[in-house]
């Protein structure tokens, strides 16, 4: 996407495209049979795969408008703010806005930076969805709005997106628009990874230098074959800053702005994780010994390459590119090339700092380093380490499902287990076997209503020491939504549902 020739370039990958298509059609002419062919003797029948899901390609053309968007510069319940990731959003349609700004930023201390951002920071946003999902997308350029006393710095000018997670064409969804205008387009997720996403107007690498790229998570459709304690996102990337040749200022430190120069020679000044110049090792990451972490890892760049390292510890299982279908193990360092990505995870072994750091030393002494702290909190189990590595409880595919699992695990697990045997109530695997969903409703609609008048429920009661299950005032769209967790609870193999141990 160079800033040359774009209509030629799009004109000849038309015709291309073109050829390519007729190509396919005659050779999928030659390989149809005719239907009447009979049957040959089977060979003994090789375990037939589960097909792969549909490659979802529809994409109406981009809308781009003068309306702007106000108010908050990102929207969406599927974006993280910060380091910190929430689990997912089961929604299935994800409507994310995420506005562009120009503002200061501080990357080092005293190092105030004018920068371009998507969502008012830098890195944007982590988007989190999974394969499948449509993902609808807006975004206003607004890097004409006079941020206070800022707006010398950097004139406004054209912006755009582009989502290495989508496949669309670049001349129609990456389209720069001009501030003020607001863009508006939507896709399916069809692969998981962790994708970048950044400004693709020309010159890119300044749009990029400057701030403007973020990562979106995409979990495979079944959710991670692991469990871990802990998430968090790392995003790497480089900035290449030179004082204001005016020498203004900002709140009284001096204002530093893009170096052209360096930036062609790949030449950073900083190179950082999450925007920061040694950010996390003033605010180090938490976890306790004998926990897993699973560390999302993106190396925007934009010219070098990353050699992500966590001292102390050793990747057991890193997926490439964020797709567990590739799996690597034992991994002292992942190479990350720009845009590249990986999903890392590791065992805290013992108490301690674990130093999480670019192993190309030039980059790490430039900032790129960063500390998960497990110096605090109680040593869990360590024979319970290994149980980390067994299988995730996956997750429902079902969005309605999925929700009733997230809502099972901050409102239910206190009493109740899923294949971990009884606590103060009883075991919840198996329980649409044993009850009908009328049954299971009225209970969750009134549990005090048939412990006065279902003999099921009083036996039940007197099973688990006459302690009532306190009502849970659930509405009966939470109700559906446990019971088609327990549906599909009860559909999988135990091992791959259980609930997580404990109550602590
Ligand atoms: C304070 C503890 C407590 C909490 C919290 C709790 N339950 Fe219960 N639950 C119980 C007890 C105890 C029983 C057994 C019946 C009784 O003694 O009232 C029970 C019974 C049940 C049953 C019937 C099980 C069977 O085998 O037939 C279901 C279903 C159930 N609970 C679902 C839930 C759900 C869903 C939540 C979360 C929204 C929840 N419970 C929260 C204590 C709890
Ligand atoms: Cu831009």
């Amino acid at each position: 996407m160079s800033a040359g020739h774009p209509s030629g370039f799009t004109m000849r990958s038309a015709a291309l495209g073109l050829a390519f298509g007729a190509v396919l059609l005659l050779s999928g002419c030659g390989r149809d049979k005719p239907a009447a062919e009979p049957a040959t003797p089977a060979a003994p029948a090789a375990p037939v795969p589960a097909p792969e899901p549909r490659i979802e390609l529809s994409s109406p053309p981009a809308k781009v408008t003068n309306e702007r968007h106000t108010g908050p510069y990102a929207e969406g319940a599927a974006l993280n703010m910060g380091t910190e990731l929430k689990p997912l959003d089961p929604s299935p349609v994800k409507t994310i806005r995420l506005d562009t700004t120009h503002k200061i930023i501080e990357i080092a201390p005293g190092v105030k930076f004018s920068g371009w951002t998507f969502g008012d920071q830098v890195p944007a946003p982590t988007i989190r969805a999974r394969v499948g999902d449509r993902i609808r997308f807006s975004m206003t350029n607004r890097s004409d709005e006079v941020a206070p006393g800022l707006h010398f710095t950097a004139a406004p000018m054209m912006h755009s997106m582009d989502f290495h997670a989508a496949m669309v064409s670049p001349q129609d969804k990456y389209r720069s628009i001009a501030p003020g205008q607001t863009i508006e387009f939507e896709f399916t997720l069809n692969y998981p990874g962790v994708f970048m996403f950044h400004c693709g107007t020309p010159m890119i690498l300044e749009h990029i230098a400057s701030g403007m790229y973020g990562a979106m998570i995409v979990e495979p459709r079944e959710g991670y074959p692991t469990k871990v304690d802990r998430e968090y996102m790392i995003i790497q990337s480089e900035f290449y800053v030179k004082p204001d040749p005016q020498k203004r200022r900002i709140d009284g430190q001096p204002l530093y702005l893009l170096d052209g120069d360096n930036l062609k020679k790949a030449a950073p000044s900083y190179t950082v994780f999450n925007g920061q110049h040694n950010g996390m090792v003033k605010k180090p990451l938490p976890a306790k010994p004998g926990e897993r972490v699973r560390l999302f890892v993106l190396n925007v760049g934009p010219s070098r390459t990353s050699s992500f390292h966590v001292v102390g510890t050793i990747f057991d299982r890193v997926w490439m590119d964020g797709n567990p279908k590739n799996e690597l193990h034992g991994m002292q360092t992942v190479l990350l090339g720009s845009s590249s990505s990986a999903i890392v995870e590791f065992m805290i072994p013992e108490a301690g700092q674990y130093i999480m750091v670019d192993h190309h030393f030039a980059n790490a002494s430039q900032g790129a380093l960063g500390l998960i702290d497990a110096t605090a909190g109680k040593e869990t189990n360590k024979n319970d380490i290994e149980h980390h590595n067994m299988p995730a409880t996956a997750t429902p595919p079902d969005p309605a499902a999925a929700q009733g699992k997230l809502d099972f695990e901050s409102k239910c697990l206190a009493c109740h287990s899923i294949g971990r045997g009884r606590k103060l109530g009883p075991d919840l695997a198996g329980v649409t076997r044993r009850r009908t969903d009328v049954w299971l409703t009225r209970w969750l609609q009134s549990p005090e209503k048939m412990l006065e008048s279902d003999a099921e429920a009083k036996a039940l009661l007197k099973e688990f020491n006459n302690i009532p299950m306190p009502n849970q005032s659930l509405t009966d769209k939470e109700i559906t939504q446990y019971l088609k967790y327990f549906h599909w609870v009860d559909s999988q193999p135990l091992e791959m549902v259980h609930s997580a141990e404990g109550s602590h």
